[in-house]
């Protein structure tokens, strides 16, 4: 019997048997460099190879672990929000999967369930879940959806409400608004102003965006002398809690891609401003050209003094060269990404945590991180250079040969033995993120407006989608 889930696996399966599949893998005959439309169609065979695990193994719940056959719940144990159908709504509308679509909507609308008595923090929340029902919105201009992200929106705002500062606390309770946890970082607090002020551009209401903007100046108010922040903030107290600054790494990262964000996407000069003062001393105080001759790299200071505090470089930092040459620093953002692609060159998937100075490694692990194809994404609209074509390639291979598994793609343990040691997770960002990029890159669909697009830290397109 063809159900349809059999209909789609055969689309799926005829799009991976063709000789193009064939011809692109380095291993088993590749004798040229396809081109980009034959290399979307591997693409997007590779998302419907990734969708199928989850949709066979744990339609309905948050992610799929797809080696054990398992499920994961992101959020609260035992509770699913079906998060990876959220994060896959506007990846399925710029693929054409319009049926798979449909389905999720539906799914949302029949199972999606808000008023949960559960802590849930804010950040993921916001990112993944407003963002994932706003990005939904705008492919499909289904009302209910846009509902539901504001109805998700109200229901964490007490993090910022109920803070005396006004910079969010990191939990709240989604039945009863009550909030925890005062111990931020930066790109917790930050990272959240796309979303609240594409809620505000939507229902007029002005209460989403003023809560963002609240919480970026009670940070930027503490700024050093320098024009360095630092990487904790007490939301009580008003104050940070350590004085290194570890930026553009986690936990700070998408704080300063946020600030960017508000202006590109809503014209908030104050933002741009932040946003250049801040960047401007990061150059100044943190940019790292030496102990790595011919590399850019940026290292940790103290906050106040400006002192050298480390050498540390998370691999989730890779997408700041892409917004390095979006907020105008070009040769930076080039370089910074020229530095990453050296990594990718050495260990084919790059590890999570490692140090430029000594080149030691301290976490081998990789959790199908989407940074750097991220990188290449806005890199390659903003300049058109083939290199990040090129090299986007060679990740996307990388990432066939290594994190493909029967059920789909998983995160890896160690990128360093041959064969890989695998995890077993399929990160529900990745149908947000991994794909939707190498996928707009090669395809260029007319479904996706690239002169004039913007998409979240999440990797959703909250402005760019044609209907
Ligand atoms: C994603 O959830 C977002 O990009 C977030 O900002 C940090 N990185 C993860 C994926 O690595």
């Amino acid at each position: 019997m063809r159900t349809r889930r059999g209909a789609f696996l055969a689309g799926a399966g005829a799009a991976v048997a063709t000789p193009l599949a064939a011809a692109a893998h380095p291993i088993g005959g590749y004798r040229r460099t396809p081109v980009p439309l034959e290399i979307a169609q591997a693409v997007r065979a590779e998302f419907v190879h990734a969708w199928n695990g989850y949709k066979l193994i744990a339609w309905g719940r948050d992610e799929v672990k797809p080696v054990s056959g398992t499920t994961n719940d992101f959020f609260v144990d035992g509770r699913t929000f079906g998060l990876s159908i959220v994060e896959a709504l506007d990846t399925l509308y710029v693929m054409g999967f319009d049926d798979e679509l449909a389905r999720c909507v539906r799914w949302i609308g029949d199972h999606l369930e808000l008023d949960v008595d559960a802590d849930v923090q804010m950040f993921e929340w916001v990112i993944r879940i407003v963002g994932g029902l706003l990005a939904g919105y705008a492919a499909t201009g289904e009302r209910m959806l846009l509902e539901r992200a504001r109805d998700a929106a109200d229901r964490v705002l007490p993090c910022f409400v109920k803070s005396p500062t006004g910079a969010p606390y990191r939990y709240a309770n989604l039945r009863t608004g009550a909030v925890r946890e005062p111990a931020m970082n930066l790109a917790e607090i930050g990272s959240n102003i796309l979303e609240f002020g594409e809620l505000t551009r939507l229902t007029g209401d002005p209460k989403y965006m003023r809560a963002s903007k609240r919480a970026y100046e009670a940070v930027i108010a503490k700024r050093s002398g320098l024009n360095l922040l630092a990487t904790y903030f007490d939301v009580e107290k008003g104050a940070f809690s350590k004085n290194v600054d570890v930026a553009p790494n986690p936990p700070v990262d998408s704080f300063y891609e946020y600030l960017w964000g508000a202006w590109a996407m809503f014209g908030d000069a104050q933002c741009r401003d932040w946003y250049r003062m801040l960047t401007d001393a990061i150059l100044k105080h943190q940019a790292d050209r030496t102990t790595v001759r011919g590399r850019l790299w940026f290292r940790q200071v103290d906050y106040q003094t400006g002192a050298p505090a480390g050498t540390r470089q998370v691999e989730l930092a890779a997408f700041y060269a892409e917004l390095l040459a979006k907020g105008g620093d070009r040769e930076a953002g080039s370089d910074y990404y020229d530095s990453w692609t050296s990594v990718s060159d050495r260990y084919e998937i790059i590890p999570e945590v490692f140090d430029y100075a000594s080149g030691a490694v301290s976490a081998p692990s990789n959790e199908l991180r989407p940074e750097y194809a991220n990188a290449a994404f806005d890199l390659w609209f903003l300049t058109r250079d083939e290199k990040y074509r090129d090299t986007a390639y060679r990740h996307f291979l990388a990432m066939r040969e290594h994190c493909r598994v029967a059920n789909g793609y998983t995160i890896v343990d160690d990128v360093r033995p041959r064969p890989m040691k695998l995890g077993d997770l399929f990160p529900a960002y990745s149908f947000a993120e991994n794909f939707k990029y190498l996928y707009l890159m090669f395809a260029e669909p007319r479904r996706f407006d690239a002169a004039n697009y913007y998409l979240s830290t999440e990797g959703k397109v909250l402005r760019g989608l044609r209907r």
